[in-house]
C-alpha cells in the first residue's frame, strides 16, 4: 500500500468509528428546517450532505480543511524559486487533512508521473469528433472512455465487498488525477494547434507538466496554473459539479462515470462555463465599444444593455458567497504581481469597480461581487491562452483534484445511495390547505 493510501485509510477508519458513535447517540438531532421556497428554489442552503474536503462560508469563501485561500499560500510547498502553492499539497491536505511535507509533495508528483499514461483507444476516440466540438463535451467523453480502466468496476465485477470500495476507488482517482491535464492538453492541441502535441515531460510537477504540454513554457505561466489548479479544486459539496459527481458516485458507479457526469455539471453557463462567457463577453463589450480602454461610464452603460436584454453579468453572483471570492482577490494579488500593466486585467478591474453598485441597485441580486469566473480568462488572455471555449476544461482539470478526493470518502464512510424526496405543486397545495386547517 502506498504510503498516502496508508494514511487515508488510518484517516477514513478513525472517522467511520467517531461518526458511527456521534449517529449512535445524536442520530435524530435536527440540523436543519427546510421551506417551501427551498424545495422550488434550487434547495439553496439545505444541509443534506457531508463533504470533508473543504467548507464554504458565505462570507469568509473557502476553506480547504479549515484554511483559507491566503493561508494555503503560506502552508503548502511550492516550486523550487516559486511563490504559488502545489496543487499536489492540496490533494494530499484535502484527501488527508494535514499539510504535507516537501518531501511528500515530491512523491506524490512522481507517483502521478508513474501513473499518467493514458490508453491509446482515448486519443483515437477523441481523433473521431468533429474538430469543433466543445472541448468540454471532448473532455466528458474522454473521462468516459477511459472508464474500461476503472479498478473498481473491475473489482465490482470480481464481486468484492463494501469494506474494500475506498480502495478501489482511491486507485481510479489516482489514476484519474494523474491522467487528466495529458488528455486535456491532447484537446487543446488537436482543437487548435493543428494536432501538433507535445510529449510530458515527467520531471516536471503535476501543473508545470500541464502548462507544458498544453505549449507555454514560460515559468509565470507555469506558476500561474499551479495557482489556479488549486483555487478551483474544491468549493464544499453542494456546488452542481460536485453535488453531481457525489450523487453519480453514491449508486456505486466508478469515478470514470462521476468524474464525467460532474463535468458535464461544470460546463453549463451558470457554472464552470461562466469563466468561457465572462472573457466572451467582455471582448464583445471592448468591439462594440470600439476600444481597448473603456471608461468606467461606458462599461455601466455596456452593462445595463446585458441586463436589459435579459442575460446576467457572467462573473458575478453567487448562490452562496457574500462577498468577493477570495478565489477571485487571488487572481487579482497574482495580477498585481505579475501583469498589472495589461490592458484586458485593467479592464477586469475597472468592471470590478462597476458592476457590485449596478447590480446592487436591482434589489434582487443577493450577491453583487464577482466570483472566481470573473478574473481568470483575462489572466489566460495574457499569457497567450486565447481559445476562451477551451477555459472551462481547466477549471475542469482541477475540480478532479476536490470531487475525487470527496468521491475516496464518500467510499471509506459507507455513505449510501442518494435519494432525496421530491413533492408535487398538488402534494404542496394539500400540504398548505391542511396547515391552515390546523392553525
Ligand atoms: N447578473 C444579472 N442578474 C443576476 C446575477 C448576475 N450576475 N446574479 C444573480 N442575478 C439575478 C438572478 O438571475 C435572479 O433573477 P430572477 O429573480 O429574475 O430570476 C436574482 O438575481 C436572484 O438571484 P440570486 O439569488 O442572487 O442568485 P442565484 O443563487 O439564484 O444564482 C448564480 C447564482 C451564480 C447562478 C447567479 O449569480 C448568476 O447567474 N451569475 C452569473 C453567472 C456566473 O457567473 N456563474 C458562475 C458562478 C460561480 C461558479 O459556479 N463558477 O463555476
Amino acid at each position: 500500500m502506498d504510503r498516502l493510501k496508508q494514511k487515508f485509510s488510518e484517516k477514513a477508519s478513525e472517522l467511520r468509528s467517531e461518526i458511527k458513535a456521534m449517529l449512535k447517540e445524536h442520530g435524530d438531532t435536527k440540523v436543519d428546517e427546510v421551506a417551501l421556497e427551498q424545495v422550488y428554489g434550487g434547495a439553496r442552503n439545505i444541509k443534506m450532505m457531508v463533504w470533508e474536503t473543504s467548507e464554504l462560508d458565505a462570507v469568509e469563501g473557502i476553506r480547504f480543511r479549515g484554511f483559507s485561500i491566503p493561508e494555503l499560500e503560506d502552508l503548502l510547498p511550492k516550486a523550487p524559486g516559486g511563490n504559488e502553492p502545489l496543487p499536489e499539497g492540496l490533494f494530499w491536505l484535502m484527501l488527508v487533512g494535514e499539510a504535507p511535507t516537501e518531501e511528500e509533495v515530491q512523491w506524490l508528483s512522481k507517483e502521478w508521473a508513474k501513473r499518467s499514461s493514458v490508453p491509446k483507444h482515448v486519443f483515437d476516440v477523441l481523433n473521431s469528433l468533429p474538430l469543433d466540438t466543445h472541448p468540454m463535451t471532448q473532455f466528458s467523453i474522454a473521462i468516459t472512455a477511459m472508464q474500461n480502466e476503472s479498478v473498481f468496476a473491475r473489482r465490482y465485477d470480481e464481486g468484492f465487498g463494501k469494506a474494500e470500495y475506498w480502495d478501489a476507488t482511491y486507485e481510479d482517482t489516482m489514476n484519474l488525477v494523474a491522467r487528466v491535464p495529458q488528455v486535456a492538453a491532447y484537446i487543446y492541441r488537436r482543437s487548435f494547434h493543428n494536432g501538433q502535441h507535445i510529449a510530458s515531460d515527467p520531471s516536471l510537477d503535476w501543473a508545470a507538466n500541464f502548462a507544458h504540454m498544453l505549449g507555454f513554457e514560460s515559468p509565470d505561466f507555469k506558476e500561474l496554473m499551479r495557482l489556479y489548479m488549486t483555487i478551483h479544486a474544491d468549493h464544499e459539496g453542494g456546488n452542481a459539479s460536485a453535488h453531481t459527481t457525489h450523487l453519480v458516485g453514491s449508486t456505486l458507479s466508478d469515478a470514470y462515470y462521476s468524474l464525467a457526469a460532474g463535468m458535464n455539471a461544470l460546463a453549463g453557463p451558470l457554472h464552470g462555463l461562466a469563466n468561457q462567457e465572462v472573457i466572451g463577453w467582455i471582448l464583445e463589450m471592448l468591439e462594440s465599444l470600439g476600444t481597448q480602454t473603456p471608461s468606467k461610464e461606458q462599461i455601466a452603460e455596456y452593462v445595463n444593455q446585458t441586463l436589459a436584454a435579459g442575460r446576467v453579468v457572467p462573473g458575478y453572483g453567487h448562490a452562496v458567497l457574500r462577498r468577493p471570492d477570495p478565489r477571485f482577490m487571488a487572481q487579482r494579488r497574482f495580477a498585481e504581481a505579475h501583469l498589472s500593466e495589461s490592458p484586458i486585467v485593467q479592464v477586469v478591474w475597472k468592471i470590478f469597480d462597476v458592476v457590485p453598485g449596478i447590480l446592487e441597485s436591482l434589489g434582487k441580486v443577493k450577491n453583487p461581487w464577482p466570483n472566481v469566473d470573473a478574473h481568470s480568462g483575462a489572466l489566460l488572455i495574457h499569457y497567450g491562452l486565447k481559445e476562451f471555449n477551451y477555459y472551462t476544461v481547466l477549471f475542469g482539470v482541477s475540480r478532479t483534484l476536490g470531487v475525487l478526493a470527496a468521491l475516496c470518502w464518500s467510499r471509506a464512510m459507507g455513505m449510501p445511495l442518494e435519494r432525496p424526496k421530491s413533492i408535487t405543486t398538488a402534494w404542496a397545495k394539500e400540504f398548505l390547505a391542511k396547515q391552515q386547517v390546523v392553525a
